[in-house]
């Protein structure tokens, strides 16, 4: 045990009788837009964060006005699967209380933004109508939980999305403060204690996130997880999961205690075993994850920490069975497959490209009236992807030329004729709500890729996938740290540029370049774009090539993610 005092957020977490704090107070205090500073933390496992415009402080500082603060939801997606019913449901409240887009995240989740204080309640009421919620979606426990949105093997799909969801309950926290506050559920008036059977009062010291995998695709990036399932399939039946642990993004400019970190495979375990697997894993965090410092409290610290070969032995014991060896499997890319593609019932699924994950209506493109129209006649689902794209799934032959032809009404049946590198892009939020960027990220990314493709046509890359993120900040919400290029905020309109991550997400990327002003990222990859194109060898991938270039050199895994830096990467730029 360590000597050093809890963490703040530990001792909010205990006095918050599970998780009620003073929210509902606080939600009926009409004097302000805000709430408390505890109740900011404990809102987080409701699935909400306050936030407040930040193009609009400046203004509002001027006119000594509180900030223009407002609420974030996010609603959990088990595995990213929702009906078209609650499709039109997510897009009404977007339009009624929130401001007008859908952001589809990196977890498969939607997320609502600008919500004011006396709308929230209202909208959380809501959108549990359409049977779906949000607890849980942020705060120190189990997040949304993801699986692969594959198209190809429905019946593998069907049983691993059933996994996510039982996953997903089975870690859904039980206290009845979520149902007191928003749904006006009766108050828990008896005189024993409420339990928390998984978590226990103080739930978990920080976020833990599960996601399952298919392979050849891992287009959920398992090794950014702090547990992943990959789904082992013999002779088109899925016979159980490698397990892998302690992926992580998140790290801190200046802090070398904090990298990401990409998770290690320990064993195999069968379907059957998936929940309590993913169950004891959870207590294995809960009971030694780091609860005195938040910037070391993530699972990835703790799997660090004690090795994993002492992870899977006291997994081993808290499961009282010892998972089995791990089964070969291999992963070709991280990436969505964009367009029609037909399963072997028939049925036809449509992945859609959306930049940046916001589903929003611009002048010349009306994705969201043309998606609210499908989801009117649409009995299939809607599969929200991690690469924050959308596909419309199980489209019966019946329907697909109804669809196809709403597709090509608003000008969504050519969203993937773009180029690869385009439909290869992930941007976190950033600005203007997210209260940690440094620079912009999805406002800002589409620029830069129009910037890369002039090179990319010119030196016939068009049609190439290069993987390549954008965050506002360091905390890894589009996981860039495993794309081939990604662009990590530093301040404002300057970025790390960071090269060599796996194409398949498997491999950590390496800082390149720190604090590059946004003018000179084009001059500074042009010229790597156009060696790569000449010089690459057959099938070779760019993260692979900007190593064996010696752009970088390979990432060493672990608290080693910050050495081994070329000497020019750190040289002040322009
Ligand atoms: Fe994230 C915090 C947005 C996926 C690592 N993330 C935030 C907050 C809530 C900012 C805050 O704490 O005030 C951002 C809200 C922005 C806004 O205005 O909406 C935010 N994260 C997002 C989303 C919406 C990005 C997106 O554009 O899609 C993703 C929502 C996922 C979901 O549906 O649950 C999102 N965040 C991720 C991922 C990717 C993933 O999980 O696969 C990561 C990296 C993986 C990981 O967890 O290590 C990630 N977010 C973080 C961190 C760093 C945690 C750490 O280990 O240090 C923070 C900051 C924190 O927790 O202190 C953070
Ligand atoms: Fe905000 Fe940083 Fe996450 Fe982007 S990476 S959403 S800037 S916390």
């Amino acid at each position: 045990m360590s000597d050093k005092p809890l963490s703040a957020n530990e001792g909010i977490k205990t006095r918050s009788n599970y998780l009620r704090g003073t929210i509902a107070e606080g939600l009926a205090d009409l004097s302000t837009g805000a709430l408390c500073e505890d109740d900011q933390q404990l809102i987080k496992f409701h699935g909400s964060y306050q936030q407040d415009d930040r193009d609009l402080r400046p203004d509002r500082r001027k006119h000594r006005l509180e900030k223009a603060y407002s609420f974030m939801l996010r609603i959990r997606v088990p595995g990213g699967v929702a009906t078209s019913e609650q499709w039109l449901q997510t897009d009404r409240l977007a339009d009624t209380y929130a401001n007008g887009t859908i952001k589809l995240t990196t977890r498969q989740a939607f997320q609502l933004h600008g919500i004011i204080k006396t709308n929230l309640k209202r909208t959380i009421k809501e959108i549990n109508d359409c049977a779906m919620d949000t607890i849980a979606a942020c705060g120190d426990v189990n997040r949304n939980v993801m699986c692969n949105p594959n198209p190809y093997l429905s019946s593998v799909h069907a049983d691993v999305l059933q996994a996510a969801k039982d996953i997903s309950a089975h870690l859904t926290p039980a206290t009845r403060a979520y149902h007191e506050i928003w749904l006006d559920g009766e108050k828990v008036e008896s005189t024993e204690e409420e339990q928390e059977p998984i978590y226990g009062k103080t739930y978990l010291p920080r976020k833990f996130k599960i996601t399952i995998a298919v392979p050849p695709s891992n287009d959920v990036d398992i090794f950014a997880n702090c547990l992943s399932f990959i789904a082992i399939v013999e002779n088109g039946k899925l016979v159980g999961y490698n397990v892998a642990v302690g992926g992580g993004m998140g790290s801190t400019h200046g802090n070398e205690a904090t990298y990401p970190r990409i998770a290690d495979v320990i064993g195999f375990c069968t379907k059957e075993q998936v929940v309590d697997v993913a169950e004891k894993v959870v207590l294995v965090q809960r009971d030694f994850g780091d609860r005195t410092d938040r910037k070391h409290s993530r699972f990835k610290y703790t799997v660090d920490d004690r090795g994993a070969d002492w992870i899977l032995a006291k997994l081993n014991e808290y499961l009282g069975y010892d998972l089995g060896p791990v089964r070969p499997y291999k992963f070709d890319d991280n990436g969505d497959r964009f367009g029609w593609v037909e399963d072997e019932t028939g049925d036809s699924h449509y992945t859609l490209f959306v930049e940046g994950g916001r589903v929003l209506d611009t002048e010349g493109y009306p994705m969201r009236t043309g998606l609210r129209e499908i989801a009117k006649i649409h009995d299939g689902d809607f599969r929200l992807t991690a690469n924050q794209n959308l596909m419309i799934a199980k489209v019966s032959p019946a329907k697909r030329s109804q669809i196809e032809a709403l597709l090509e009404k608003y000008g969504m049946a050519k969203s993937h004729e773009q180029s690869a590198l385009r439909l290869s892009t992930i941007a976190c939020v950033a600005l203007p709500t997210c209260a940690l960027a440094l620079a912009e990220a999805e406002r800002f990314l589409p620029t830069i890729v129009t910037q890369l493709e002039e090179k990319l046509e010119e030196v016939g890359l068009r049609h190439d996938s290069i993987t390549m993120r954008m965050t506002g900040c360091p905390n890894g919400c589009g996981r860039p740290f495993i794309s081939e290029i990604g662009f990590v905020g530093f301040g404002p309109d300057r970025y790390n540029v960071y090269l060599g991550g796996g194409h398949a997400g498997d491999r950590l990327s390496k800082l390149f370049r720190k604090d590059v002003p946004s003018k000179d990222i084009k001059p500074l990859l042009d010229p790597i774009l156009e060696r790569y194109a000449k010089e690459r060898l057959e099938g070779e991938h760019f993260g692979d090539f900007v190593i064996r270039a010696g752009y970088v050199a390979a990432t060493i895994q672990g608290p080693d993610f910050h050495k081994n830096i070329k000497p020019e990467a750190l040289a002040l730029q322009s």
